[in-house]
């Protein structure tokens, strides 16, 4: 297996006025690219080369200890999955089922999603905020630094999670990522997305 830079599932600037072209631009083109480029050598290197890239991932977690390797693979998952995680007039309606479960672990819909800007602020430094099906059965909203995700720590399934590094939202919000954040989950999120993820890991 070699990392592959997947296209954008929609129009560089179809997702504006809540995220530009020109931040896709960057973000995609330069950053996610860059994540496949410098993970592909060092996955020459590593001796992981037959592995799928989640294996990669837990394979190079280290209990946290990171290294070039695990950095690049993680964040191309990470990146791979966000891309998929919006849509071009996101936000909206979130379907029964998904609804439901988030009613009744976070007590509301506002409550998940204060909880979820909450943890995106918060985070300090660069890192994403997520919403994780625990292996409890229960959604929680979690926070990780750097390209730490849900299938590293082993904490459960990630349905959603939003990139707090600077360089997704510095373009169009400057150092406004609560402007940011409450954007990404009101009027960018692919909630159809999330809640296939939901349905195929109940
Ligand atoms: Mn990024």
């Amino acid at each position: 297996m070699s990392f592959e830079l997947p296209d954008l599932p929609y129009a560089y600037d179809s997702l504006a006025p809540y995220m530009s072209a020109e931040t896709l631009e960057f973000h995609h083109d330069k950053h996610h690219n860059a994540y496949v480029v410098n993970g592909n050598k060092l996955l020459e290197e590593s001796g992981l080369k037959g592995k799928s890239l989640e294996e990669v991932i837990v394979g190079s977690y280290n209990g946290g200890a990171v290294g070039g390797l695990f950095n690049n693979a993680a964040q191309h998952w990470n990146h791979v999955e966000f891309w998929n995680w919006m849509k071009p007039n996101g936000g909206g309606a979130i379907p029964g089922d998904l609804e439901k479960k988030l009613i009744e672990d976070f007590g509301s819909v506002d409550a998940f999603k204060d909880a979820f800007v909450q943890a995106g602020v918060t985070q300090f430094g660069s890192g994403w905020c997520w919403l994780v099906l625990g292996t409890d059965g229960k959604l929680q909203v979690t926070k990780t630094a750097n390209g730490i995700n849900p299938i590293a720590t082993g904490e459960g399934t990630a349905l959603l999670g939003c990139d707090v590094w600077e360089h997704s939202y510095y373009i169009d919000y400057r150092n406004a990522r609560p402007d940011y954040v409450k954007a990404f989950v009101n009027d960018l999120v692919n909630w159809e997305r999330v809640a296939e993820l939901f349905e195929a890991a109940s």
